[in-house]
């Protein structure tokens, strides 16, 4: 099947984001049905092994205007291989710092002799079986997002994005001002500058770029800059939100 998050981030069209950290299926498809063209299945701080991911990409798959998008834990091809099996089409690599594990994401994406995936067209990425050519197509299928989120990652921002077969780079900002000293404070001026120029870096060299932050500052910084696939929410934090706001407007009114 066709990867309308990779068309959409070639053609730079803005792709609003919302992350799911619990919740399996369910969750993902009322994020599905809330409008966003994205989601972001959290398999590095969400609760989901790669069995609990499946039914969140078969949820989404209802929702022709919303992709599913994988992250996983961390560099790590055995990772990569069975969430592609399972039709994750769109994978998110965090903490890559070097062009090296950019180089290393991709090959684990390809199958041979391009790169190291291991070969099965009977998983629900070949569509069991159906997809006669799904070791041809399965390339201009899937998807690279890395995750860019340090010091170092920043000072190797050209290099990585140089990266045949990386397909965008997001940055991580809350990793990214822990790494600079600031854990816990995006609005830290050294922080908002620093996701400023790498956005505007690679939006130079024509690398999709984008971000989460629930910092409006970062955000509105981060559009001007370029950034085309920004994340907005989390679900953990709009439900806990909601709740308390719904029970301040009436305790000990
Ligand atoms: C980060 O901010 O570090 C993330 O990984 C998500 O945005």
């Amino acid at each position: 099947p066709v990867n309308r998050f990779k068309q959409a981030l070639k053609d730079g069209r803005m792709q609003w984001g919302i992350w799911q950290t619990f919740g399996g299926p369910d969750m993902a498809e009322l994020l599905a049905a809330s409008g966003y063209d994205w989601v972001l299945i959290d398999g590095e701080h969400g609760a989901f092994d790669v069995g609990e991911i499946r039914p969140c990409l078969q949820a989404v798959a209802g929702y022709p205007d919303c992709s599913p998008v994988v992250r996983l834990c961390e560099l790590d091809t055995a990772l990569i291989k069975r969430n592609l099996d399972q039709g994750a089409q769109t994978l998110m690599v965090p903490m890559i710092n070097t062009a090296a594990e950019a180089r290393a994401a991709v090959s684990a994406m390809r199958f041979a002799p391009e790169g190291t995936r291991g070969f099965n067209s009977a998983t629900r990425a070949g569509r069991y079986g159906a997809i006669a050519d799904y070791g041809t197509r399965a390339k201009d299928e899937l998807c690279l997002i890395v995750q860019l989120e340090s010091r170092a990652a920043l000072g190797n921002l050209e290099e990585i994005a140089a990266v045949e077969g990386v397909d965008a780079v997001f940055i991580g900002p809350a990793d990214l001002a822990a790494d600079m000293g600031y854990p816990g404070n995006l609005a830290a001026p050294e922080v908002q500058d620093a996701v400023e120029d790498a956005i505007a870096r690679l939006k130079a060299l024509g690398m999709p770029a984008g971000i989460f932050t629930l910092d409006p500052e970062m955000q509105r910084r981060a559009i001007a800059a370029g950034a085309s696939f920004n994340a907005l929410g989390l679900d953990a934090l709009m439900l806990m939100q909601a709740a308390q706001a719904r029970l301040a407007q009436f305790r000990g009114a």
